[in-house]
């Protein structure tokens, strides 16, 4: 019997090279996230400690406005609570398909010469506003992998503007007033809503989480200089620590991570 061979027809080749064109070079896209009912659901609690001495920034200089601002403001790149809990930790629950509604709304207000808050979380597309309550003129300019995303002027207090559909992907958003090189802030934009930025004291909790086994992240913008930017911003090294974590039918798991 003659051997049949299986062979792929041009025009096949042809769409698998269009295919490998059209997506090469595109960002991975999250899988699309599924709102359903979660039976059994658990939920995720912990900590962030710093372990060891922890370094003492020194406070920001300010450069412009300084009647407003002040001379300097204090450096929040890391900020410790009692016991050295560590403020302004994300920690995300990684490759949740399906699973509660996100709620609420983000709001980064620029308050007195600060982005507040300095580290947040968000949805992909779950509502964002960036507004300002300062009488003098900043700006929100977010920046995804060396892009910008966003660049808005609030230039009048209590001007707000919606920045949702500027935060589709996930990723880790840094942004800068371009007007001020003290300010600065985090957004860490999350494929799910199973995320927590950590309090005054470390802590954390996340509800509503279908029982499994999945990686937690813990991001933290860090601390350890790397230098400055073009605007004289001091840049450190991003943290980014994983854990495997199991969320039991019913109950609570939790997790403690240390950071130096
Ligand atoms: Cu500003």
């Amino acid at each position: 019997m003659p051997t049949r061979e299986r062979t792929i027809s041009t025009p096949t080749w042809f769409a698998l090279g269009l295919f490998l064109v059209a997506t090469w070079g595109m960002p991975a896209t999250a899988l699309a996230y599924e709102v359903a009912p979660v039976p059994d659901a658990g939920s995720l609690t912990g900590s962030v400690r710093f372990a060891g001495t922890p370094p003492r920034p020194d406070p920001i200089p300010v450069r412009k406005n300084q009647d407003v601002c002040g001379p300097s403001v204090p450096n929040e790149a890391l900020v410790l609570g009692p016991n050295r809990g560590v403020k302004g930790s994300v920690i995300l629950v990684e490759g949740v398909a399906r699973g509660k509604k996100a709620e609420g709304e983000l709001v980064l207000d620029n308050a007195r010469c600060l982005f507040v808050p300095h580290a947040a979380a968000v949805m992909a597309g779950a509502p964002v506003k960036a507004k300002t309550s300062d009488p003098v003129l900043h700006n929100a300019h977010g920046i995804l992998s060396g892009k910008t995303i966003f660049n808005f002027a609030l230039s009048v207090k209590g001007r707000v503007v919606d920045i949702t559909s500027k935060l589709k992907q996930p990723g880790v958003v840094k942004v800068l007033c371009d007007a001020h090189t003290h300010m600065s802030a985090w957004i860490v934009v999350h494929d799910s809503p199973y995320f927590a930025v950590t309090d005054g004291e470390g802590g954390f909790r996340i509800d509503g989480i279908p029982p499994g086994k999945y990686t937690v992240t813990l991001w933290h913008e860090g601390f350890a200089p790397k230098g400055v930017d073009k605007d004289g911003r001091p840049v450190y090294e991003e943290l980014r620590l994983h854990r495997e974590v199991t969320i039991p039918r019913g109950g609570s798991a939790a997790v403690d991570f240390e950071i130096k």
